[in-house]
């Protein structure tokens, strides 16, 4: 099935940006943008995006040169679909972005990843660190948060009109991160938008959903095959999408519903469900199938002993939860499996391993904590922070030539080769980091369960970790 652009685009106007222009949300948010403008409703027909892109690869060149447009490819292993974006109206990488005139933009998403927020680990708060620079020259910022800022000082200073400004990173809160970090910034830099901006400026959480991994040279020819022609900037992404939004507007926004996007007063049960049940599937596998020889997550998936396990770790993490509206988490987990499973699309769990220690505080830390506070043991969860604490740090490439990049991968290496000769060392000190909540690093039980996976993983072949981990499962599952 081949999809071409199928309204004026003409008719789009500037009304919407976009901070990040990677691959996700080239596949996703672009992609209800598209909707709207295809089903051509007259609420929300003409919303064009200006894509912000701050850091390189710089794309505005190739943007341009190839129509502004490009392809997005869905395969389910059965199906496949490609269609061809054009709402995507302009990019502007850093050199010129501070520029543009964000005075008819009144909806903004963004997608910086978890390192963008400049907060400290854990927590909401502006890392001053991290934004020195931009705070000594805030006319030529370097981060997205003194960027934003800047942009937020010189319209209130132009027109003052409302703007709502949407996170759509796999973070925490992050509509609440993203808040607290910008007005921090703010008290320091433009002190005197602050009143303005705590009237006018709205921070909405919300939950974004498609598996979408990095292009490699093999996804580009099979897209480019697939979809007729030269194409740098498309991609290939599962068919399932989700979008799920809090109804926190300042002003116009395009009206996603229509294109399948759920607007809720209480987003954080849909937040807490994909974070934890896809997510801390993902991350599992990420670490466990590695050490069981496994290079991508539907290598992973589809191997019986890891399928148990999921069963397992699935069920542990859906009672941490409460079930959001319309949602089964049974289900749910049934689907996020399937997912992963699914053979077209490739995801290096290199990939997926890659800044995990922002990402296991929440899709298993969190949970750990839930589990442990309820009285339960958590063994599944020590299962995958016993795997990362052998893992961490570890850059040597895959087939693809994929490797784990952390920002505290030299840190964790350090304390690998420290602990080296005391697996409950080794256990401890990963116990011991600040990124886990209280619960978690202070409860001898499960301490003593990482432990005991460190012991078992270490020094075994990929075979016999994977029949102890069948032995767990199978002792576990339905238990
Ligand atoms: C993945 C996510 O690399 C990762 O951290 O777990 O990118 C995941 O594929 C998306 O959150 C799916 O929506």
């Amino acid at each position: 099935m081949n999809s071409k652009i199928s309204y004026d685009r003409a008719q789009l106007e500037l009304r919407a940006a976009h901070i990040g222009v990677g691959a996700f949300h080239r596949a996703h948010q672009q992609v209800y943008y598209d909707d709207l403008a295809r089903l051509n409703s007259e609420d929300s027909k003409n919303w064009g995006v200006v894509g912000i892109n701050l850091t390189p690869p710089n794309i505005s060149e190739l943007h341009e040169a190839q129509g502004a447009s490009y392809s997005v490819l869905t395969d389910d292993g059965n199906l496949a679909s490609c269609r061809e974006v054009g709402t995507l109206m302009r990019v502007l990488d850093a050199d010129s972005a501070a520029g543009f005139d964000w005075s008819d933009i009144d909806f903004a998403t963004l997608t910086i990843t978890e390192k963008g927020y400049c907060h400290r680990a854990g927590s909401t708060e502006l890392d001053p660190d991290k934004v020195s620079a931009d705070i000594a020259f805030p006319t030529n910022p370097k981060t997205a948060i003194g960027y934003l800022a800047l942009m937020l000082d010189q319209r209130r200073r132009a027109y003052g009109n409302p703007i709502t400004l949407a996170s759509c990173d796999n973070v925490a809160d992050n509509g609440i991160l993203l808040g607290s970090v910008v007005r921090a910034y703010m008290e320091q830099v433009f002190p005197d938008s602050l009143a303005w901006l705590d009237d006018s400026v709205t921070f909405p959480t919300s939950m974004v959903d498609r598996i979408v991994p990095a292009m490699s040279d093999t996804s580009r020819v099979k897209l480019e095959k697939a979809c007729g022609g030269k194409d740098a900037l498309g991609v290939v992404a599962e068919p399932f999408r989700q979008w799920v939004m809090e109804n926190k507007f300042a002003s116009n926004r395009p009206g996603f519903e229509l294109a399948g996007a759920q607007i809720v007063d209480n987003l954080a049960p849909y937040e807490h469900m994909k974070h934890r049940m896809l997510n801390g599937l993902q991350s599992a596998y990420a670490e466990l199938g590695r050490l069981c020889g496994f290079n991508s997550s539907d290598g992973a998936s589809n191997n019986k002993d890891l399928q148990i396990w999921a069963d397992v770790f699935l069920e542990s993490q859906a009672s941490t939860l409460i079930c959001p509206n319309g949602e089964n988490l049974e289900k749910y987990g049934r689907i996020s499996l399937k997912r992963l499973q699914n053979p077209t699309i490739h995801h290096p769990l290199n990939q997926i391993a890659s800044d995990a220690s922002f990402k296991l505080p929440q899709r298993i830390g969190a949970p750990a904590a839930d589990l442990l506070n309820s009285g339960h043991n958590a063994e599944a969860q020590a299962m995958v922070i016993a795997g990362w604490a052998i893992m961490a740090g570890d850059t040597s490439a895959d087939e693809n030539g994929v490797v784990t990049t952390d920002p505290m991968a030299s840190q964790l290496a350090m304390l690998r080769k420290r602990h080296e000769s005391s697996h409950s060392d080794l256990a401890n000190a990963f116990l011991a980091l600040p990124i886990w909540p209280e619960r978690v690093r202070e409860d001898a039980n499960f301490a003593a369960l990482t432990t005991k996976w460190v012991n078992i993983f270490s020094g075994a072949t990929a075979v016999e970790r994977l029949a102890q981990i069948r032995k767990f499962s199978k002792e576990h599952v339905n238990a």
